[in-house]
């Protein structure tokens, strides 16, 4: 997960009155930018605001295939994408207000005149550049660095990541790694920020036939040689799939976890993989030469989307 810390960044934008003076406004803004509009609106309106005094960065551009593209990228490559400010339909303010610009911000052409005191817009000829990016997470409780993602390929996707069931699913996006029916939360992983995985839970460690797999890794958690899937979970509640025994189990120990218990009841049913997408767009406001906002190349911020559910079969 990325993390940006531009607590204080000052930038500076240079502004000439009607009269022809220049002055400076300090903008210091979190960087962190939100969306207003989706895939079906007429435009999308990214922008960032900020209390005392009260002032907005709106920029304002169609939906059109190519835009809907910036919030669902295929793959990590971060190839960027320009669009050109043309005082039409696509338009980047900074804005002062007479109070708290939330409520005002989402209505994609605000009347002036009310509660905005400034409105200033960028002429025709800027360039935007966005860079887009995502993340998957299984949300399994173990990084997807320590689930053997790897690194991206040429495509900017991780296509040697490491797949431990061989399902098709890749550990970091599987929430189920060794395809035994048991979510990889429920068997224990136990990462520790500091630590990583050396505590994670392994049934078998000390039992004959056993191994030094950790259960969430280990489709044959007890070591019996028999699959954990073609077990029973027992009353535990641990897998809807594999409950198989209306008994306790002997010794009162699911059989899953007991290399006593051998009974198989074959199960060929997998539980259903979702996993989470969260997208990133870097947005960065290029070229200067515009009369009304002076502007180096602004870092404008960065857009985190939510962590959209993906639903996926396995092979
Ligand atoms: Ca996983
Ligand atoms: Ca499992
Ligand atoms: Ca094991
Ligand atoms: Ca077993």
């Amino acid at each position: 997960m990325r993390h940006y810390t531009y607590i204080l960044l000052l930038l500076l934008l240079t502004m000439s009155c009607d009269d022809g003076d220049v002055f400076e406004v300090e903008l210091l803004f979190d960087q962190e930018l939100e969306l207003c509009g989706d895939d079906e609106s007429e435009f999308y309106l990214l922008y960032d605001t900020k209390l005392d005094p009260s002032e907005s960065l709106t920029l304002k551009f169609p939906v059109n295939t190519a835009t809907r593209a910036i919030f669902a990228p295929t793959d990590n490559l971060g190839e960027p994408t320009m669009l050109t400010i043309n005082g039409n339909n696509t338009a980047f303010n900074y804005r002062t207000y007479d109070g708290d610009p939330e409520d005002l911000i989402c209505q994609i052409i605000p009347e002036p005149g009310t509660t905005i005191t400034n409105d200033y817009e960028a002429q025709a000829g800027a360039e935007v550049l966005f860079v887009s990016t995502f993340e998957d997470d299984d949300n399994d409780g173990i990084p997807s660095i320590l689930e053997g993602r790897g690194e991206l390929d040429e495509n900017g996707l991780y296509s040697n990541a490491q797949d431990t069931d061989g399902d098709g699913i890749p550990d970091y996006r599987d929430q189920d790694d060794d395809n035994d029916n048991i979510l990889t939360s429920a068997e224990n992983p136990n990462y520790d920020e500091i630590l990583g995985l050396v505590n994670a839970q392994n049934t078998d460690l000390e039992l004959p036939g056993g191994d030094t797999i950790p259960d969430y890794l280990d489709a044959d958690d007890d070591g019996d040689g028999v699959l954990t899937r073609n077990e029973d979970t027992d009353d535990e509640g641990i897998s809807p799939l594999n409950d198989f025994d209306t008994s306790n189990g002997a010794n009162n120990i699911p059989r899953y976890r007991d290399p006593n218990a051998t009974d198989e009841y074959i199960q060929l049913e997998s539980l259903v993989n979702q996993y989470t997408r969260r997208v990133f767009v870097d947005v960065t406001i290029l070229q200067a030469n515009i009369d009304i906002l002076s502007i180096e190349p602004l870092y404008l911020g960065t857009y985190i989307g939510d962590a959209e559910p993906i639903t996926e079969e396995d092979e």
